[in-house]
């Protein structure tokens, strides 16, 4: 469905007027140097977006809104100047809340708040309203297909929808993104066909990975999304460093890094944003606080006010955005994108939101969180939310609703009949890949499997 609306998209959105503005701090003078000599020629950005398949953005749409309104002006906070900061903290204790406030655009019922004019066309509007329609169907059903033993394991997004949604249609389709555990639906939006999602899922022998990576462990380079891994943190350093690499390349290329709460714990978060800051690596991170890493509360993963502070501290202008608000979402991204494109640096993303279910299929959150927290954020669903204002402007009904929940349910349908009607790997792919031409004694090892007594005895029981 997004694949054929991304094969017209193309080039770059022309800067409107009054869109949010992304000061930069002002370039050290390594970096102004680093940046002029790699700054892209316009050959090399030609080649650049030559190379990349279209996918899935809103790039398309949106360029032909040549006068958008002003929106979510101070979208990204900017540490304020030594002096005045300091003048700040004798007045008063300085309060992170106040520094960073949550950028909203839609309250919790789904109305605009006052001066917040999205700027969007509908036609925009409703790309990403299908897209959340879509990402939640899926969830749902590939949730229910663990549940029957169909697919091993799965990591649900009930909830986080408007934040992977809105980040990811920020990006164009030159760009990559990097994602974690909750970002599959990006690589759909980016072209990746349902079928192959669930090859994936079910490790047949059209996945690409063929069946030896974890369910939900995507990856689709075509759609320049890169592959996920396991390890808590890692695509942060990864994110930045290709960021920095496109840069040196003369590309004009973004990149997305998406993370965790709990990954602003781990190793590669730090040395991640420290060098994206230093370097000023042409990135976006993206966090999707959703309180939980598995069962430890945002409270016990960091002692700070906020995750978005974490940010200013390593000198990058940071913002905190209502996660269940796909239009903050979106918009806040998108200015961090075109800033990062200008060649003003990195920027840090909070994302404020809630995990609804568990961690993963293999995980029972009664067990540590009571129901009423998840009942207050069942109020601020981001789906329903969102779809109340597109009934408010007219763009949106009952009848449009049935035919696409019917239209994406065929889809989610045709595409789980597909994907199991596919046969399992061969066994001999066990040791494929490993070098351009198996070993004698990769041989020899799958010759040893092969013959072991009661093998497939584990299948489909996951660990984690
Ligand atoms: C380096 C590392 N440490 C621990 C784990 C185990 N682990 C898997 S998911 C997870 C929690 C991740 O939480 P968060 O980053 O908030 O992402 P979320 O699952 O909430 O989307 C942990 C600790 C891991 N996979 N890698
Ligand atoms: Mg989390």
């Amino acid at each position: 469905m997004a694949s054929k609306k991304a094969a017209k998209t193309s080039g770059k959105t022309p800067a409107r007027k009054g869109a949010v503005a992304v000061k930069a701090a002002p370039k050290p003078a390594r970096a102004q140097k680093a940046s002029a000599r790699v700054k892209p020629t316009a050959k090399a950005r030609a080649k650049a977006s030559a190379a990349s398949p279209a996918k899935a953005t809103v790039a398309s749409i949106q360029k032909k809104a040549t006068q958008g309104k002003a929106i979510a002006k101070k979208a990204i906070a900017k540490p304020a100047p030594e002096a005045k900061q300091q003048a700040k903290q004798k007045a008063q204790p300085l309060s992170l809340d106040a520094a960073l406030p949550l950028v909203r655009v839609l309250d919790d019922d789904g109305k605009l708040l006052a001066g917040k004019d999205p700027g969007l066309l509908p036609a925009t509007m409703l790309f990403l309203y299908e897209q959340m329609v879509q990402v939640r169907e899926f969830d749902r059903r590939m949730l229910m297909l663990q549940r029957q033993g169909r697919i091993g394991f799965y990591g649900p997004i009930l909830g986080q929808e408007a934040a992977t949604v809105g980040s990811t249609a920020a990006m164009e389709a030159r760009d990559w993104v990097f994602p974690a555990l909750r970002e599959g639906a990006a690589a759909m939006m980016r072209g990746l066909p349902l079928a192959e999602a669930i090859n994936q899922l079910i490790g047949n022998q059209n996945d690409r990975c063929k069946g030896r990576q974890m369910p939900c462990h995507y990856t689709y380079k075509e759609g320049n999304y890169y592959g996920m891994s396991s390890v808590i943190g890692t695509q942060i350093s990864h994110a930045v460093g290709a960021a920095m690499a496109a840069r040196l390349r003369g590309d004009d290329v973004v990149v997305l890094g998406h993370m965790g709460d709990g990954a602003t714990s781990a190793n590669d978060f730090h040395c991640g944003m420290n060098f994206a800051a230093v370097y000023r690596s042409p990135c976006v991170l993206f966090c999707q606080n959703n309180q939980w890493a598995i069962s430890v509360p945002t409270s016990k993963q960091s002692a700070s006010a906020t995750i978005a502070e974490k940010g200013i501290a390593y000198g990058m202008p940071s913002v905190r955005v209502d996660g269940n608000d796909v239009l903050a979402v979106y918009q806040v991204t998108k200015a961090a994108v075109e800033r990062a494109r200008r060649g003003d640096g990195p920027t840090f993303i909070e994302a404020v939101t809630y995990r609804r279910l568990g961690h993963s299929s293999s995980d029972d959150p009664s067990k540590y969180r009571d129901e009423s927290e998840v009942k207050v954020w069942e109020r601020k669903d981001p789906v329903d939310r969102f779809r109340k204002f597109l009934q408010a402007r007219g763009l949106w009904d009952e009848a449009k609703e049935t035919a696409l929940k019917e239209r994406i349910a065929k889809a989610v349908n045709d595409a789980i009949a597909a994907a199991e009607g596919v046969g399992a790997p061969a066994d001999e792919t066990l040791v494929t890949d490993v070098y351009a031409q198996v070993t004698p004694q990769l041989k020899a090892q799958l010759a040893e499997v092969l013959a072991l007594d009661g093998r497939g005895v584990n299948e489909g029981a996951f660990p984690l």
